[in-house]
């Protein structure tokens, strides 16, 4: 499944049908008066937020989307049929603006979710209406009113409710395919992953369930370009938390004589913050959204080397540190414990479930 973030629709309610102008003839009843009927109102369209949908993928192949128009008045005192609604389903984290102002019409954000986006026009009117003491016989009716017509543009933020971010290569996807059943692609190149994964850490038997939001990588110059850049931080911009993943073996190098060496103090602060100036630059709010770094890939350090670098951050960056070996699975349990934790009773009120999703 390609995944599409953005698009733009065109949606028109139903015109309402007209009214009609006729007269009752019937056998002996001479000048029967008149006898047509109203025009149905047109269908609008509304739109729903759904959790069949995982990307606006669909919107780049049907554009417009009418509602049905309402019938035409009949004879006989007969009213035309209202036109059908037209319900659309957008992927839940859809923001709908009116492409013309930019005015935000509705952020769906729920399952089920519904907003009015074109209203059908009303009917017309048959000449019965006009009728009254002075105009016993009026030829009068009204057409129906044209269906509103609307340009929209459509954004997707998927709603996860942790982010992963971090280098290219320091093992999002990875973690990701660990604590839940998503399968992302996993590779030793930077970029693997190009677009959004979302994966559902579930516990006791479903009773917990956590969104989490794999983005591709960042690095430093994203925010102008280089990379994938920074548009998909989006897709975090409405997590709750934020977890920044590292690969610890970074903070080492190899010397001349093949030995690993750790780098400097400021070498290291340089790796970890790296992409905190991107984020910033994209939104300023992601910096104060709650970040826990995740030193991952311990498995390829010593002990004491660890030991040193958990240190040397703590004291650096006060914030939370946790570390982690997606291969040999340590520290995977206590991070997984501490989200529990840090979720609280949020964790249990969760109503709105997707499917771990794999874009391509
Ligand atoms: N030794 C070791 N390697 C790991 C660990 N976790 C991930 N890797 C490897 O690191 C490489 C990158 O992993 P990915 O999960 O693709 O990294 P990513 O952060 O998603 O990378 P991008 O999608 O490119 O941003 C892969 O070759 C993984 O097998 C770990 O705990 N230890
Ligand atoms: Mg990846």
């Amino acid at each position: 499944m390609k995944f599409i973030d953005e698009a733009k629709i065109k949606v028109k309610g139903g015109d309402g049908g007209a009214g009609v102008a006729a007269f009752r003839r019937e056998k002996f009843i001479p000048k029967g008066g008149p006898a047509g009927g109203d025009g149905g109102a047109g269908g609008s369209v509304y739109g729903i937020a759904s959790n069949r949908l995982n990307t606006l993928l669909t919107f780049r192949f049907t554009r417009i989307h009418e509602a049905k128009r309402g019938e035409q008045g009949g004879g006989k005192d007969k009213n035309g049929q209202s036109g059908e609604d037209l319900i659309v389903e957008f992927p839940v984290g859809t923001l709908v603006y009116d492409d013309d102002t930019n005015l935000l019409l509705a952020d769906l954000n729920h399952v089920g979710e519904r907003v009015l986006l074109a209203k059908g026009g009303d009917g017309g009117l048959g000449n019965l209406r006009f009728k009254s003491s002075t105009n016993r016989t009026p030829r009068q009716f009204t057409y129906g009113e044209l269906g509103e017509i609307r340009e929209l543009r459509l954004e997707l933020k998927v709603l996860a409710d942790v982010g992963l971010v971090g280098l290219p290569n320091s093992g999002k996807s990875t973690l990701i395919s660990k604590i839940s059943s998503a399968r992302p692609k996993i590779a030793d190149y930077p970029f693997t992953t190009l677009s959004p994964n979302l994966g559902v850490l579930s516990r006791k038997k479903n009773e917990y369930q956590m969104i989490i939001a794999d983005i591709p990588g960042l690095i430093e110059g994203a925010a102008d370009g280089t990379g994938l850049g920074i548009h998909f931080l989006k897709h975090v911009q409405r997590t709750r938390l934020l977890l920044h993943l590292v690969d610890i073996s970074t903070f080492c190098s190899l010397n001349s004589l093949n030995k690993r060496v750790k780098k400097s103090k400021e070498d290291i602060i340089g790796i970890v913050n790296s992409i905190v100036y991107e984020m910033e630059k994209f939104d300023p709010t992601l910096k104060t959204k709650p970040r826990w770094i995740v030193l991952n890939k311990i498995d390829l350090l010593l002990d004491s080397e660890i030991r040193f670098f958990v240190t040397l951050l703590k004291d650096v960056l006060q914030l939370p540190i946790y570390q982690i070996s997606c291969f040999s699975e340590e520290g995977l349990n206590d991070l997984i414990s501490e989200l529990e934790y840090w979720f609280g009773s949020f964790f249990l009120e969760k109503k709105n479930t997707i499917s771990d999703v794999r874009f391509k």
